[in-house]
């Protein structure tokens, strides 16, 4: 079902984001094949716009690219002449929306074949998890092109690959294939092409089915723990944890566990 009722998602899909309901997996998918995929400004605004206004009944959300890529980048035709003022808003603007992402009410999985790359792997990075087939291929060819990223890349790609790799990535313009890509830490998961999508909808599916507050620490609460000194983080960690355990659903699902009625973990 499309969820293109509402005025603020209806402006989004007419500018390439779409946003449909499996269940309670919000699916949001960049159309502009016929560009790559390219992030334009109204782009960028759109994705803002669904990932700050997602159904109450998405429980998790899949982001995903139509056509032969998941995302080009930056659209380079819309690259004017900006001041350093201009140029600064203009990366905020980016920041702004790829927060809505990463730090939005429900983690999001991102489904990934094709080009991933620039904005595209800036966009990939801000998704909490990234599922990849065999066609995708990574690159920042910001260095290339004489620019550098502005979508929260330099923050976000070392803490997958490491600032060494990601140098190397922006120095030489270094490709990675999709089984290298998983090798390094861009994806997760790596798949068989064309079955990234329905990949990422399992697991979104599942991830849908966690007790809220449980989804809530680890999409806010942890990455911020990593980020803190060891003392701050497990102090964080003590509060994050008697919230979470504290609420109603996580006694409901232990109880379900001791009384035999809930599943065990099994060996993978
Ligand atoms: C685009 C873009 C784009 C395609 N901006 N128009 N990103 C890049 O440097 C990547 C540039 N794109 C490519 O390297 C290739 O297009 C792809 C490898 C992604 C795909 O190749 P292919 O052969 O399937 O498509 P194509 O023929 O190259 O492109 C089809 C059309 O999309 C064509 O337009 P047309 O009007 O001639 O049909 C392309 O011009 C257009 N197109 N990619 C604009 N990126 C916040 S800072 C982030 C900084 C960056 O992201 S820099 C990296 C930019």
């Amino acid at each position: 079902m499309t969820h293109n009722s509402h005025p603020i998602l209806e402006r989004a899909a007419a500018n390439g984001v779409a946003l449909d309901m499996k269940g309670s997996v919000a699916v949001v998918r960049l159309c502009r094949p016929a560009k790559r995929n390219a992030l334009n400004d109204a782009l960028i605004e759109a994705l803002r716009d669904v990932f700050q206004n997602l159904p109450p009944e998405a429980g998790a959300a899949v982001i995903h690219g139509e056509g032969d890529h998941f995302c080009a980048g930056l659209d380079l035709s819309e690259l004017k002449e900006r001041d350093a003022g201009e140029g600064i808003h203009h990366s905020r603007s980016w920041h702004v929306a790829l927060n809505a992402v990463e730090q939005g009410r429900v983690p999001v999985v991102a489904a990934l074949h094709g080009a991933v790359v620039g904005g595209g792997l800036e966009l990939a990075s801000a998704s909490h998890i990234r599922v990849a087939d065999e066609s995708t291929f990574y690159a920042l060819p910001e260095g290339t092109r004489g620019i550098f990223v502005g979508g929260g890349g330099s923050v976000r790609v070392p803490k997958l690959i490491g600032t060494a790799r990601m140098i190397d990535m922006m120095l030489t313009g270094r490709v990675y294939n999709a089984q290298d890509g998983e090798r390094v830490g861009l994806a997760q998961y790596l798949v068989p092409t064309g079955t990234a999508l329905a990949k990422a909808i399992e697991l979104a599916t599942r991830i849908a089915t966690n007790a809220p507050l449980t989804n809530f620490a680890l999409t806010h609460a942890m990455p911020r723990i990593a980020e803190q000194p060891a003392d701050h983080g497990l102090f964080t960690e003590a509060l994050m944890a008697s919230i979470a355990q504290a609420a109603p659903e996580a006694k409901a699902r232990v109880r379900a566990f001791l009384e035999g009625k809930a599943a065990k973990v099994q060996k993978g």
